[in-house]
């Protein structure tokens, strides 16, 4: 009996629903015209954006909640410009798909100058060479499936962003359809290293008289949350978030300590975790910025690493022991030992100070106050996207009551306003709140009107600080001036949405209020004090200080 056939473009389509990947994101091309058509009559959804990379930013932060994303595009001028999108996601180990449209293998013969074309028909394969785990330019209906199994398998097992480059004349032919699910690895695991490993640390936490557990991203990537959460709760641990992994753990949970970011974050912060006897670094990217400039001090002799692919404990190194096998495997030791160590709950003056979550008043607008505000008013209903910049400087103190995403370390400006019609589309269950700076916001606001086209209803509080703020502590010019934009009159010119030019503490509360019982896009154009720093900001400035 022949085996049963189907499409290049319907076997992409069933194997990104086997993902949880329902929809993509993307702007057509004629070269791509037939894979979108294609993709749209099997029921799978291209939504489009105002700008390739925004797609490329709304379709990593689908990803980042579903755990699987695909940006589509055409060939060259289209393709190219979701590099930046590509570097964000291979630095921040999202499995984000680049799938590019192209030139058809046949109009390929004899390398004619066809548009969208660079130096030969390689030039963007190699650009994503270097931005991605794997890529492959299908060539015949013979390979496609596995090529396309391959690419989708490296994707998930490394937790990277992937490249397929479809010629047109290939996405109707019928191919063979492969049987059985994608075949995604994991990272090895050695039992007897496991059990070792998880022997030595039982014996650190046993004689530990405290000990905190700072979560990071590779936790959500593998997702394991639930083993985080059974640790916690078996040990009685103390959780802090690292800034690629807000959402980890619920912040504002009795365990839940906030975001360890270094001297970024509040001292109290900082002392739950540096002063700890034991540390369990679980699964964070150790990188300069989610440790806020490397000025976190965790001392190696307390501190015990659990990473993608093993666990180094004081100076020892178990390899071959991966976060997903040991997370599960040490929270369930810590259950069985009845190992519980004290930890006071965090009150929340102790991070905001005590006049922090103070009522409004008629003062001018800081950004501590606009976050402490903006804290008391969200909940389990809003999701948070913060942009580089002060917005993700100064949500370190403040504990969400959700996930926050963040282009937290490659640190992309530009990504909260497109990331948020990903967000939105991954989890209907929550609202996306964006945080971003006026610089941020003139580079991609425009894809709030990608988001209302969408029935995705984002409310946008741009922090206006005239300008490029967080670098005019490091060095400041005329360089750091930028044109001024009155974002409070878009919902005019989209024809959607409603919006507010606020510059006091009571004048922010209303309109935050408001926009939050507003069922449409709401922007909230947020002018600051002039010279004003986010005291996380003014912290990283301080501690920076001491080392020079
Ligand atoms: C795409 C991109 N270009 C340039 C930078 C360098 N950069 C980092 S922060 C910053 C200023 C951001 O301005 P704004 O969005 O207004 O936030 P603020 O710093 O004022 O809070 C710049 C230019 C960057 N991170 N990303
Ligand atoms: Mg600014």
């Amino acid at each position: 009996m022949a085996a049963p056939t189907t499409t290049v473009v319907d076997h992409l389509v069933e194997r990104f629903r086997e993902l949880e990947c329902r929809e993509a994101f993307g702007i057509v091309g004629d070269f791509a015209l037939r894979m979108f058509d294609g993709a749209t009559k099997a029921g799978f959804p291209i939504r489009v954006t105002m700008d390739e990379q925004g797609a490329g930013f709304a379709a990593d932060a689908y990803a980042r909640l579903r755990g699987f994303g695909v940006v589509a595009v055409t060939y060259g001028a289209g393709g190219l410009k979701v590099a930046n999108a590509a570097a964000n996601a291979w630095a921040e180990q999202v499995p984000l798909l680049v799938l590019s449209g192209a030139p058809g293998v046949a109009e390929r013969a004899g390398d004619p100058m066809l548009h969208h074309k660079v130096k030969d028909f390689d030039t963007q394969l190699r650009v994503f060479a270097d931005l991605t785990c794997a890529q492959a330019v299908l060539t015949s209906a013979h390979t496609a499936a596995d090529e396309i199994d391959r690419v989708l398998s490296s994707m998930l097992s490394q937790q990277r962003p992937g490249y397929l480059e479809v010629p047109r004349d290939l996405i109707g032919v019928p191919i063979e359809a492969p049987s059985g699910q994608l075949d995604v690895e994991l990272p090895p695991v050695d039992q007897v290293a496991l059990s070792e490993a998880v022997a030595d640390i039982l014996q650190h936490l046993a004689e530990a008289h405290s000990a905190t557990i700072h979560a990071g991203v590779m936790v959500l990537r593998r997702r394991l949350q639930l083993a985080l959460r059974d640790l916690a709760v078996a040990g009685n641990l103390p959780v802090a978030s690292s800034s690629l992994a807000r959402g980890v753990f619920p912040e504002r949970a009795d365990l839940g300590l906030g975001l360890y970011m270094g001297a970024v974050s509040p001292e109290a912060i900082v002392q739950r975790v540096e002063q700890a006897d034991l540390v369990l670094s679980m699964g964070v990217l150790q990188t300069d910025l989610t440790l806020g400039a490397f000025t976190a001090h965790l001392d190696h002799e307390r501190l015990i690493q659990c990473d993608d692919t093993e666990v180094t404990v004081g100076y020892r190194t178990y390899r071959q022991v991966p976060l997903w096998a040991l997370l599960p495997a040490l929270a369930l030791a810590v259950s069985e030992q009845a190992i519980s160590l004290a930890h006071t709950p965090l009150g929340v003056d102790e991070i905001h100070g005590s006049d922090g979550m103070a009522a409004p008043t008629d003062a001018p607008l800081t950004v501590q106050r606009t976050v402490a505000l903006l804290e008391q008013q969200v909940d389990e209903r809003h999701g948070l996207l913060l942009d580089p910049g002060e917005a993700l400087f100064s949500a370190v103190d403040m504990r969400v009551p959700t996930w926050a995403l963040g282009s937290a370390y490659y640190a992309t400006m530009g990504y909260a306003v497109p990331a948020a019609l990903g967000a939105g589309l991954a989890d209907s269950n929550r609202r996306p709140v964006v945080v971003v700076g006026d610089g941020a916001f003139s580079m991609t606001g425009l894809e709030v009107a990608a988001c209302a086209f969408h029935d995705v209803h984002p409310v946008v509080i741009v922090l206006d600080n005239a300008g490029y703020g967080t670098q005019r502590p490091i060095l400041d010019g005329p360089f750091n001036d930028i044109p001024a934009l009155q974002s409070e009159n878009l919902p005019a010119v989209l024809g959607v949405g409603q919006a507010w030019r606020v510059r006091n503490e009571r004048e922010f509360e209303a309109a935050l209020r408001a926009a939050l019982a507003l069922d449409q896009l709401a922007i909230i154009h947020v002018c600051l004090v002039e010279g004003d720093r986010s005291p996380g900001l003014a912290r990283l400035g301080a501690a920076l200080a001491r080392r020079v």
